[in-house]
């Protein structure tokens, strides 16, 4: 052993526990993670009498992690190795290496941790339990996908860890080390505990999985848990090797939240990207679809719900796993290499950058989605209308490809039969305003009887959120339209017309919050009513939107986007100037009828002028025509 190692790892200890010595959480948090930790480790119960079933216990282990110099509680050392940290299991006796080199499994055949069917040995019969050899290539089969096909950075190595008293198969061998352990609470699946940084200060940790010696405990396919199980806790693995940090931090809110366990460490990113991965290495397994109800069911609460209640498949506790669709839907709408590039973008930055723009810098997703070209708001009010068309309202060709699948739809909290002498009137207040990235969906249902005009609606504002209204007019059997509403804000107000609601079986109006930040819940009021006048072709006057993105970086993104909302067929012209009046770029379209808005739609500039030539940094005049409309708007481009 490295004599200068130990050193460095001896002064490292003394800085924890000087540490410690002044810096302190609130007492209740400290209780409360250390009856969480302990509810795991040994079996005690769970704080405040909750049903203790974190199925995948690892946030715990990172508000852990991210606490332990704070630590002033003596009883931590039932749980803690005397360096204050969370020792690995102890008492696994035996080793397997996987096929494929990547991971050291530890285990045992005898006692309480014993694996599942311990002796049986036969398939390959190696003098290995057969058990073990299963977890061994299911972890192989998660390292396949997760690394070697999605591309993510693999872990960290743990080669360098050196032998301190107090530890026990620190495996400093480089393979990644998986334990086969009997988790004292039965609730918990698995985890992954972040354990230490090479360098100090460094974002990058290392870590160590824990699985079930035996899932049979769970019934059904229980070898299916297994699989998703290790699939889950490798990308937790792999999130550690990012940003070990990456989770919002604010104190809890006991006025909005009363059934919350406290915590005030959010981690939901952590686990809906993790479900996620499951999704991507076990296709068939759908474990996902079993949290869809805590998200479905409860649309208005934020993306960002953390909690650990779990009392029931509706508890906010099972918010995060639920919202493994947000994912599911950026990988399916615009390719699995999305997902990589966010987590990426996480680990670019110390600490929670997921939705929240850091101090200087656009938060890891936004970014990715403005070099897309559609930049989030747009992404969220899609993905807003995805959720609606699942389970019996699922639309074929639109929305998620397992969505019929879905055992949960959306709560569409209002509904209301509209008939054309109907104003369905102000309302102060709903019974559930969205909160930030939440969603609130109120449907109208046309009178068959009452064939002429179209329905009217408008929102407005009382709390100031960047609010996203969607109109989705429907016909069943058919795949869903939807118009983004037209909105101000300056006065928060926004509004839309669908015409000929014979046409329509129902009218579905999505508001939605684009804010991140802060946590509350956003209200609003909406006029809805039935407009005779809204008849025959939609004669709204074209409507030219705002250049996107803008300022158009050509080193991030290749064109600029020109929105077009046209009441007609029409020609576009679009002639790009100098601020000084020189014609750099002429641009000649016809547009069909609708909305041309979208990335793909949308008219289109590469930042070239007439020759071929990128034009040089600088603001340029858009003058832009169409049959009905036409505008100046200033561009910047920036190389
Ligand atoms: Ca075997
Ligand atoms: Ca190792
Ligand atoms: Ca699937
Ligand atoms: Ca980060």
């Amino acid at each position: 052993m490295n004599q200068v190692k130990v050193s460095y790892w001896l002064s490292l200890l003394i800085i924890v526990i000087s540490v410690s010595a002044w810096a302190k959480l609130p007492e209740f948090t400290e209780q409360a993670l250390q009856a969480r930790l302990e509810s795991i480790l040994l079996g005690t119960p769970w704080p405040g009498g909750e049903i203790s079933k974190p199925i995948c216990a690892t946030p715990i282990l990172v508000e852990f992690n991210a606490s332990r110099e704070d630590l002033t509680s003596q009883s931590w050392q039932k749980i803690l190795s005397p360096e204050f940290h969370l020792p690995r299991p102890t008492g696994l006796d035996s080793i397997y290496d996987s096929p494929s080199g990547h991971f050291r499994i530890h285990y045992t055949t005898t006692g309480t941790d014993a694996v599942y069917q311990s002796g049986i040995d036969v398939n390959p019969d190696d003098g290995v339990p057969d058990y073990v050899n299963l977890c061994g290539t299911v972890l192989d089969s998660s390292w396949l996908v997760e690394v070697n096909q999605l591309g993510f950075t693999p872990p960290p190595s743990d080669s360098f860890y050196v032998l301190l008293p107090g530890f026990k198969n620190n495996g400093g061998d480089g393979k990644y080390d998986v334990y086969l352990d009997n988790i004292a609470n039965t609730g918990t699946a698995g985890y992954t505990a972040p354990e230490t940084t090479q360098t100090l200060g460094s974002r990058r940790w290392t870590s160590f999985v824990v699985l079930r010696n035996d899932y049979s405990i769970y019934g059904g396919s229980f070898l299916d848990l297994l699989r998703a199980t290790a699939a889950h806790e490798l990308f937790h693995a792999i999130q550690f090797g990012l940003d070990v940090y990456e989770y919002e931090y604010y104190p809890p809110d006991t006025a909005r939240f009363p059934g919350d366990t406290l915590t005030p460490f959010k981690l939901a990113w952590l686990e809906m990207s993790a479900v996620w991965a499951e999704e991507q290495v076990y296709d068939n397994i759908n474990d996902y679809q079993n949290f869809l109800p805590s998200f479905l069911a409860l649309p208005w609460l934020s993306l960002k719900t953390f909690t650990y209640s779990f009392q029931n498949q509706y508890s906010t506790g099972y918010h995060p796993y639920g919202s493994c669709l947000w994912p599911i839907f950026l990988s399916e709408r615009f390719g699995t290499d999305i997902i990589r590039a966010i987590w990426n973008k996480c680990g670019q930055y110390t600490g929670d950058n997921i939705f929240n723009d850091p101090p200087g810098r656009k938060s890891a997703t936004r970014d990715v989605l403005d070099s897309l070209g559609i930049g989030f708001e747009q992404t969220f009010r899609e993905f807003t209308v995805w959720n609606y068309f699942t389970a019996s309202r699922t639309e074929s060709g639109f929305g998620y490809s397992e969505g019929a699948n879905f055992g949960a739809k959306i709560d569409s909290f209002k509904f209301y039969p509209v008939a054309n002498d109907t104003i369905i009137g102000t309302v102060d207040s709903v019974p559930h305003p969205p909160q930030n990235l939440g969603s609130n969906y109120l449907v109208f249902a046309p009178n068959p009887l009452d064939t002429a005009g179209g329905l009217y609606l408008s929102f407005q504002g009382i709390d100031n959120a960047t609010w996203l209204g969607t109109a989705v007019p429907h016909t069943n059997g058919s795949a869903p339209t939807s118009k983004s509403f037209s909105y101000n804000s300056q006065s928060l107000s926004g509004q839309s017309r669908v015409y000929n609601w014979k046409n329509y079986d129902e009218i579905i109006m999505v508001l939605a919050t684009g804010n991140p930040l802060p946590p509350d819940d956003y209200r609003y009021t909406y006029h809805v009513f039935h407009d005779p006048n809204l008849s025959g072709t939609e004669a709204f006057a074209d409507a030219i939107g705002d250049i996107y993105p803008n300022p158009f970086r050509t080193s991030e993104v290749s064109t600029v986007n020109f929105p077009i909302l046209l009441s007609g067929n029409s020609f576009c012209n679009i002639d790009v100037f100098t601020v000084g009046g020189e014609l750099v770029k002429k641009i000649r379209l016809d547009l069909p009828p609708g909305d041309n808005s979208n990335p793909g739609f949308a008219p289109s500039w590469d930042g070239k002028d007439q020759n071929g030539k990128l034009v040089s940094s600088g603001v340029y005049i858009c003058k832009i025509r169409t049959k009905n409309a036409a505008v100046t708007k200033k561009l910047a481009v920036i190389r």
